[in-house]
């Protein structure tokens, strides 16, 4: 089967997913298309059966804005034109799905046609898609899908509350991949904290429904019971916020640390004590299942679908939006009983290992195979 996969290239959830399961579909002899504006930031371009198409926006002087969704449409009706793709996969419904039914619109001209799969990650539900500019254009695309699909119950309840959806969805969870967090190379555990200080982390693209300072206040209430180290990983615009907190609390200046846009993130999980995710929406939480893997319990906000990966006093702690004097007293807790938070660590791990590849990658292939029938 010629799989043609339509993402975001950057750190973002959507991104990482489609990458992810593009590259494991190619291990499997899949031939697997990435149609993107910039290469996926963890494709392996070295294995023969992956491809990757740049969307290349031509400017123009009476452009204001660069039209992306019409070099995007145009590039997908040339690949699959070009390489006779089987099915579409649209990860992310704006721009994806909305430009691939122009590129079906095209191809059908030419008795062309193929499905197209559709998977929601949340924010083109919860936030972005809401907004009256794209919302209409949202509803039409889902709905011209031939599949689609939700990362967790709760985005699929979101979509069908917050959209008139004609068609039936499937859930297939977000996955991990375990055998990537073995035979990690020695973690420097002692760059970041002394051996008598726990490690508290956040890994996000740093926007506001992430609740950074939530993350801080958290923080700023452990430090005082636990001796504690924050590392926030990642980028974005709330950057600031994180600026401006240590400005205000100048004695944490040496607590906090933020390392950016790592490589080796998951060797940077392995040694953390307890992940932060206060986020205000999460259709699923596939940081907190990268954590997980790595053997981190997570103490989260009971936003969207966390409660789906995070199961309370299993795997971590949750507690309502914005109660960060809850999540600090889970967190003060955890980090003062050692024999607690070793069990928790390894309900942690074993949780994760139900949301693993090999279980989840063959239904996303049964998924394929049953709307390539139903649609020829
Ligand atoms: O929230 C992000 O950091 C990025 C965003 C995306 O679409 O790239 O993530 C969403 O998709 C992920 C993968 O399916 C989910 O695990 C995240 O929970 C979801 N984020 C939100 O719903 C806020």
């Amino acid at each position: 089967m010629k799989i043609g996969i339509l993402c975001y290239p950057t750190y973002g959830g959507s991104g990482i997913v489609a990458t992810e399961l593009g590259m494991s579909l190619a291990k499997k002899g899949y031939e697997v298309h990435f149609i993107s504006s910039e290469l996926p930031a963890r494709l392996d371009m070295t294995d023969p059966n992956i491809f990757f198409h740049k969307v290349n926006v031509q400017t123009y002087p009476l452009f204001k804005h660069q039209p992306f969704d019409i070099a995007l449409s145009s590039t997908i009706y040339q690949v699959v034109k070009l390489y006779k793709l089987d099915i579409l996969h649209a990860h992310y419904a704006i721009p994806y799905a909305y430009a691939a039914f122009f590129a079906k619109q095209m191809l059908k001209e030419e008795n062309a046609d193929i499905p197209l799969v559709t998977t929601l990650h949340g924010t083109d539900i919860t936030l972005v898609g809401q907004h009256p500019s794209y919302k209409h254009a949202v509803e039409f695309s889902i709905n011209q899908s031939d599949k689609i699909t939700t990362v967790s119950e709760s985005l699929k309840s979101d979509t069908l509350k917050f959209f008139k959806i004609t068609k039936e969805i499937e859930v297939i969870t977000n996955f991990i991949d375990n055998t990537e967090f073995e035979d990690l190379k020695t973690c420097q555990r002692n760059h970041f904290a002394n051996e008598d200080e726990k490690i508290l982390i956040h890994v996000s693209n740093l926007r506001p429904v992430k609740r950074i300072k939530d993350v801080l206040d958290i923080f700023n209430k452990v430090e005082k019971s636990v001796k504690s180290k924050l590392l926030i990983l990642g980028d974005g615009p709330d950057v600031e916020v994180i600026n401006e907190f240590i400005n205000e609390n100048p004695h944490l200046i040496n607590k906090i640390k933020l390392l950016g846009k790592v490589d080796n993130l998951y060797q940077i999980l392995k040694f953390a004590d307890v992940f932060l995710l206060p986020s205000e929406q999460e259709s699923f939480g596939l940081a907190a299942l990268e954590a997980m893997a790595a053997e981190t319990p997570v103490i989260s906000s009971n936003a969207g679908g966390i409660p789906e990966v995070n199961i309370q006093g299993e795997t971590g702690f949750l507690a309502e939006v914005g109660n960060v004097e809850a999540m600090a007293s889970y967190a003060i807790k955890l980090l003062s009983d050692d024999k607690l938070l070793a069990e928790i660590k390894t309900k942690a791990k074993a949780r994760a290992l139900e949301f693993d590849l090999v279980n989840i990658l063959p239904i996303y292939e049964k998924m394929y195979e049953e709307t390539l029938a139903e649609f020829h």
